[in-house]
């Protein structure tokens, strides 16, 4: 019976308790290894593995000794990578997997280590040589300890409990339209950098100025103030700025960086340096505004032509994670014709937004708040408030990321409007750079007046309305699409964030009928929604939902669905369907 005290929900009531409150660029320090290869693991069904203390990984020491488990010859996962694609019997598991391997490590005098998880889901908990270092919860932000006091010179080893259990207060909670992949799904990076070392940077213009550079970097370690160094070489830009007692150096440089934009996505090498520690980035600089009904880009109006799609592989059947998957995904999002994404319904994978963002697509990026979130429950604010912050710490040197998005068709409650108020505040707080967005699903029709408008206080707390809208799908058009009028937060720029409806590739039939499940009804369904745009005043951006076939076990039907969303411009297979013609028309005349 004792097994049941330990049950995941039990495990995990502490969240993100030593994880660090900022996001360190793996990517671009000099001293950081991947422990990425192949684990081993051990499928805890039942959830007896933190009682037997798994994480000790004992062997047994005297002849009477004897342990029932052993990370030794049984299961091996890739990471990244999800469990639910890698082994058959674990398709549709939602539980205990834990991860082990070891690493060797030189504890180096005047250094600090650090672990670094790119996106575990949905709950962490890592143990190193032993010793319990943290938890984590949130399937698709990084986190990172500094294992520098457990850390030994020599072997290491590091067992990660994963557990993918979907929770009544979990963001997303017990019911979402994707596949729960769990898993170590990306990057694990070990890290070894001096005592003293960057901690944090943030370069990116100055509101309102094409031609000043503006920020702060952060100093770690250090109880003197320190000089850092920033450069841009290209801009010619080689400054030393001293730190305060805090660490921190803020800055204001003059100078008139080639602007990032779609057309052109230029980005400059950039480093920022503390005596021997030095970070790489590559940072585009540009200006996002609203102005009215419109966005402005660098002062410029423009219309977002988006897209939206899952961090999936769908030939694959699992999650995306590396270059290759990156580059599969976004070469599709370019061939249609696209000037931006929607990383529903959550932060994808650092790859994606960074080869996003350097084939000049600007960016939509999402905390998966999706429907069904127990609002009322005092925890989720701050779940959510964590969330937002590791996306926002990760994020906030990309030029390409023009919209932070608190959440995705929430139901209006005092609750409910409560959280995402405060979330909308704690946003332009983090970030007074960009824009905040949400997706709305609740917009209403006026039979009398023939207008679709929308009722919602978030909608005024927000500087960016996306509407969700499935005309011809889960609801018929209420009349001929060229009638319909639009009066949905007249005042601010509106995008229409999904729309669409499923098909299955190679099946043709009636254009009306929706239950052709055809290419030619989805074609229709498309030309129909772009006649309606033409009179929504406010429209600044599209994005079709969604660009490939995904899989979700919540789509039950035998013959077209069998667990996959087949609402994909593109099958599973990747094969064009005719809407997809469709939408890469209207870009392309846009
Ligand atoms: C929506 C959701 C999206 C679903 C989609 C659908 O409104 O935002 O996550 O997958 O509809 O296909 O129903």
């Amino acid at each position: 019976m004792k097994a049941f005290l330990f049950l995941p929900t039990l495990i995990f009531l502490t969240t993100h308790l030593a994880a660090q409150s900022f996001m360190m660029n793996p990517y671009g320090c000099k001293d950081a290894r991947l422990l990425n290869g192949k684990w081993n693991a051990i499928v805890d069904l039942y959830c007896r593995g933190e009682a037997m203390k798994m994480y000790e990984n004992r062997q047994p020491k005297t002849d009477t000794e004897f342990v029932e488990y052993s990370f030794k010859n049984g299961l091996r996962l890739d990471v990244p990578g999800d469990f639910n694609s890698q082994v058959p019997e674990l398709k549709y598991y939602e539980g205990n997997v834990w991860y082990q391997r070891t690493f060797e490590a030189t504890r180096t005098a005047n250094h600090h280590q650090f672990l670094y998880f790119a996106g575990v889901s949905y709950q962490a908990a890592v143990w190193l040589n032993g010793k319990e270092i943290g938890r984590h919860e949130g399937g698709f932000t990084p986190f990172q300890f500094d294992v520098t006091n457990e850390l030994l010179d020599g072997t290491n080893d590091l067992v990660v409990l994963v557990n993918n259990t979907r929770r009544v207060d979990g963001i997303p909670a017990m019911n979402f339209d994707w596949w729960n992949y769990g898993g170590i799904l990306r990057d694990v990076f070990f890290i070894n950098r001096p005592e003293i070392h960057v901690r944090d940077y943030k370069i990116q213009l100055k509101p309102g100025h094409q031609d000043l550079i503006t920020g702060h970097l952060q100093i770690q370690g250090a109880r003197e103030p320190q000089t850092v160094c920033l450069q841009i070489p290209e801009l010619g830009i080689n400054e030393s700025l001293k730190t305060d007692a805090n660490g921190l150096a803020d800055f204001e440089i003059k100078s008139k960086p080639q602007l990032w934009e779609p057309t052109a996505p230029k980005v400059y090498a950039t480093t920022v340096a503390v005596g021997s520690d030095t970070v790489s980035d590559e940072i585009g600089f540009r200006e996002i505004k609203v102005d009215g009904t419109r966005i402005l880009l660098n002062g410029k109006p423009v219309f977002l032509k988006g897209i939206n799609f899952h961090e999936e592989i769908p030939q694959r059947l699992g999650r995306a994670y590396s270059d290759a998957d990156a580059s599969m995904i976004i070469s599709e999002v370019k061939a249609l014709g696209c000037n931006f994404i929607r990383t529903a319904h959550y932060p994808q994978n650092e790859r994606i937004v960074r080869t996003a963002e350097k084939l000049g697509l600007m960016i939509w990026e999402e905390i998966p708040l999706w429907q069904g979130i127990e609002f009322s429950n005092p925890v989720i604010l701050n779940k959510a408030q964590n969330m937002l912050k590791e996306m926002v710490y990760r994020d906030k040197n990309r030029a390409g990321i023009i919209i932070w998005s608190i959440a995705n068709e929430t139901s209006p409650s005092d609750y409910r409007d409560q959280v995402l108020t405060d979330l909308v505040k704690l946003t332009h707080s983090l970030d007074p750079t960009r824009l905040v967005g949400a997706a709305f699903d609740n917009v209403g029709y006026n039979k009398e007046a023939g207008t679709f408008t929308l009722k919602d206080k978030l909608s005024e707390a927000v500087d960016v309305v996306g509407v969700n809208k499935y005309l011809g799908w889960y609801q018929p058009f209420p009349m001929a699409p060229e009638k319909i009028r639009w009066q949905v937060a007249p005042q601010k720029p509106l995008i229409m964030t999904e729309f669409g409806c499923e098909a299955l590739y190679g099946v043709h039939g009636s254009a009306d009928t929706a239950h052709s499940w055809s290419e030619d009804y989805q074609e229709n369904i498309y030309q129909k929604n772009y006649t309606m745009f033409e009179n929504i005043p406010n429209l600044v951006g599209t994005s079709p939902w969604v660009l490939f076939d995904f899989r979700s076990p919540t789509r039950c039907h035998p013959q077209n669905q069998e667990g996959w969303n087949r609402k994909g411009l593109v099958s599973d297979k990747g094969q064009r369907k005719k809407a997809w013609w469709v939408v890469k028309k209207f870009y392309d005349n846009r």
